[in-house]
């Protein structure tokens, strides 16, 4: 097989200070506005966004399309911080593709990793800087920052598996973490109830 450009090896250089890699082919923010139905405390939500429209997160993305392979890179960068009481976290999905898993690994700061079937099994992963976490096929994802600092995690998966938001828009997941006394806790989703 003669080789195209893109069947070439390609490196990049993550900074760990940073949480983030160069160079990049996309840099996609998730500003408030993006998750405002993923809150529970939508007034809060609805009283910030009159007067600023934060970041909460941003995904450093590469994606390896070969003649014959779909590989992708994406950092994940959550700043810390809560809406009324809960943490900020990513909208989270499904992947489109059923047969699709992914491995996410936790390079800064704490937090949670919350996994959900449709069926409504619920599994958390606790993450500290060096968690590794499979996530197998079918299996929701959603990552929640606990700590003080920024959250920063390296994504792998294929560009095949695709993302599908609405079940997680819809009913979110069974368990929301907030702060209690300063420290992170899970309680009921209401919209669950
Ligand atoms: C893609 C992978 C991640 C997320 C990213 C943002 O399969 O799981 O790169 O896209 O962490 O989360 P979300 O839920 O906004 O796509
Ligand atoms: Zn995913």
């Amino acid at each position: 097989m003669n080789l195209a450009k893109e069947d070439y090896p390609v490196s990049v250089q993550f900074d760990f200070e940073k949480g983030e890699f160069s160079p990049y082919q996309k840099r996609v923010e998730r500003k408030l506005s993006d998750l405002s139905m993923m809150f529970q405390a939508k007034g809060i939500v609805d009283k910030m966004l009159e007067k600023e429209d934060p970041v909460i997160y941003e995904i450093f993305y590469y994606g390896y399309q070969t003649s014959i392979s779909d590989m992708a890179l994406g950092v994940t960068r959550i700043q810390p911080g809560t809406i009324g009481d809960e943490y900020f976290m990513t909208k989270g999905h499904f992947h489109a593709a059923h047969d699709q898993p992914e491995i996410y690994f936790c390079v800064k700061g704490e937090g949670y990793l919350l996994q959900e079937t449709i069926k409504g099994e619920f599994q958390v992963e606790k993450w500290t800087k060096g968690t590794i976490s499979h996530i197998p096929p079918m299996w929701a994802h959603r990552v929640v920052n606990v700590g003080t600092g920024a959250l920063v995690f390296v994504a792998s998966y294929h560009l095949a598996a695709g993302h599908d938001y609405k079940p997680v828009v819809k009913r979110g997941f069974s368990k929301r973490v907030v702060a209690e006394n300063g420290k992170a806790a899970f309680i009921m989703n209401k919209q669950r109830e």
